[in-house]
């Protein structure tokens, strides 16, 4: 009988729609790919990676207006831009959907009303600034003004940069509007609520279930201990959003609607791959594993209201939250001026994907730490590490193999216990990257290709080959490290996807899977070589900076 087939959902946060990707979002990316690769690899699995854009909310709806096309225009232009952008980082995903979708109101529908008979959703109203020449209730981030503790001028609405103070907006002295300068004034406005303390007593077993790294559990106790306070989920017109269903001019807070365009993202990908089941997937008693993968900053969404909004609906709950941390770039914060704002697509334009992928498979771990794009450690790791260490090993065997085995493989190995010794690796780290530590993944691999390079440096092939250039001992050892070779391909195989195909082609073997650790390559005929990456040249790193800080954001 065949084997049961183990299915497995994984998402990643979905990005706002109002502007192109960044270096910042590829982490996230990067890691939920290198994850979801590694997975793949294993024998009778399938895995989902759904994604889409979060197309809702007061930015989208002033960007759109800025470049005077229509929300949806916009909308439609940044999903294909962005989806490319992914794609060409070699993330590969099964479908990039948006929040702004038919499939999405109806769950959204289906989700609120499930509360509103269940008696967790409330009404009242709440004072808040408004823009009397726009016309529109602000945002905080809309509101700017001098900070009620130390007077320092043009602060946030919510937060004072100078002195850290956190207050309300309607604290702010002499606040105006950034839409159009103007003073806010306060408007009555009834809003709708989730009453999220109504799960406080679930979400308290929840969270401690194992689901969460225990840095977020942490975190969450002290938001436990502060009380769940129930959320404003209602924005008033004009907005860019779902109306509340029997509202003329309210409409859902684009936080309600973001995660359920997760399981929108199913349903649409279910009208193409029809033999998907939506409760095989969603229903309450799902077996199949979801993980959503995102970043530090989404973290209390993730963790209270969507698994709230979840139960509360019956759906299945997810099985498990991985947050990363945040992208600096030379130790500080993205910054336009200093060249260091960089656009994934400005990124392409000037380096391979392949070198981020491997650089932050170096530094990412199971852990909320931010991690530092240094561009000389950047460029030292890759032009070390991964071409001076691995790459090699590749080009100087397979050119001895084609000039003198005419391509052919020997028929034995040499004495060695390497190969063994590089083969027992393979299910360590194949679980290190299953558990995410994917900086131990490759620590482990060079640690191995330390020991490959040693074994052909103390053989010395290219002398023997001078004395007898039939010599079946260097045919036997440039097997040998071919093979090894082939070993650390398939453990490099999930970050580095498009070096393996490379590889796999001049190996001239099927695609590599976590099961051909415990095979040999012998007595077989290896394709032409093909180079499989070049080292960074410094040039590129500059003209990089150089196009960032010139690129508009
Ligand atoms: O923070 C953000 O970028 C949000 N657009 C993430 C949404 S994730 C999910 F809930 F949709
Ligand atoms: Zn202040």
């Amino acid at each position: 009988m065949a084997d049961k087939i183990k299915k497995t959902l994984v998402t990643y946060a979905l990005p706002y729609a109002n502007g192109s990707l960044h270096l910042g979002h590829m982490v996230g990316f990067i890691q939920t790919d290198i994850w979801v690769r590694a997975y793949k690899m294993q024998p009778n699995v399938e895995c989902l990676f759904l994604c889409g854009c979060d197309g809702h909310g007061t930015p989208i709806m002033i960007q759109a207006e800025k470049l005077q096309i229509t929300p949806e225009e916009m909308i439609a232009a940044v999903q294909k831009e962005q989806n490319l952008d992914i794609g060409d980082f070699l993330v590969e995903i099964d479908n990039y959907h948006t929040t702004h979708s038919a499939e999405n109101q109806e769950l959204v529908t289906t989700v609120f009303t499930a509360h509103a008979n269940k008696g967790n959703i409330s009404k009242h109203t709440i004072k808040q600034a408004f823009d009397p020449l726009k016309n529109m209730f602000l945002p905080d981030r809309y509101i700017k003004g001098e900070c009620p503790r130390c007077q320092a001028k043009d602060q946030y609405g919510d937060n004072c940069e100078t002195c850290g103070a956190t207050y309300s907006p309607l604290e702010l002295k002499n606040p105006y509007s950034t839409l159009s300068g103007v003073a806010p004034i306060e408007k009555d406005s009834l809003h709708y609520f989730f009453k999220l303390q109504n799960y406080s007593t679930f979400l308290q077993t929840w969270t401690r279930q194992g689901s969460l790294q225990t840095q977020v559990t942490n975190k969450l106790d002290e938001w436990f201990t502060m009380g769940l306070k129930e959320w404003d989920i209602s924005r008033d017109a004009p907005y860019f959003g779902f109306k509340i269903p029997g509202e003329d001019s309210k409409y859902f807070y684009v936080w309600l609607d973001a995660p359920i365009g997760y399981m929108a993202s199913f349903v649409n990908l279910k009208e193409n791959l029809k033999n998907l089941n939506f409760d095989e997937y969603w229903g309450k008693n799902s077996e199949i594993p979801l993980y959503h993968f995102i970043g530090k900053d989404i973290m209390y969404f993730h963790t209270l209201f969507w698994p709230a909004l979840l139960a509360g609906a019956d759906f299945r709950l997810p099985t498990a939250i991985f947050c990363h941390g945040f992208l600096t770039i030379d130790g500080q914060k993205m910054s336009k001026s200093r060249g260091t704002f960089i656009k994934a697509r400005t990124y392409l334009e000037h380096l391979s994907p392949e070198y981020l992928r491997y650089y932050l498979a170096t530094k990412l771990n199971d852990r909320i730490e931010d991690l530092d794009l240094n561009f000389d450690d950047f460029t030292q790791r890759v032009n070390s590490d991964l071409i001076g260490k691995f790459v090699n090993i590749a080009s100087r065997s397979a050119s001895f193999i084609h000039k003198y085995f005419n391509g052919e493989l020997s028929a034995q190995l040499p004495e060695s216990t390497l190969l063994q010794e590089v083969a027992a690796k393979a299910s360590t780290i194949q679980e290190k990257y299953l558990s995410r530590e994917f900086n131990q993944a490759m620590r482990q691999i060079f640690i191995l290709a330390d020991l490959v390079n040693q074994y052909v440096d103390t053989k010395k092939p290219w002398t023997l080959i001078k004395d007898n250039p039939e010599s079946l001992e260097v045919q036997q050892i440039c097997t040998l490290a071919l093979n090894l070779f082939r070993l650390l391909m398939l453990y490099l195989k999930p970050v580095l996807p498009s070096m393996a195909k490379k590889a796999e082609a001049f190996l001239n073997i099927p695609p590599l899977q976590w099961n051909d650790a415990t095979t040999t390559l012998v007595a077989h005929t290896i394709a032409p070589f093909q180079p499989l990456a070049t080292r960074i040249d410094k040039e590129c790193i500059k003209a990089l900076q150089e196009a960032s800080r010139h690129a508009t954001v």
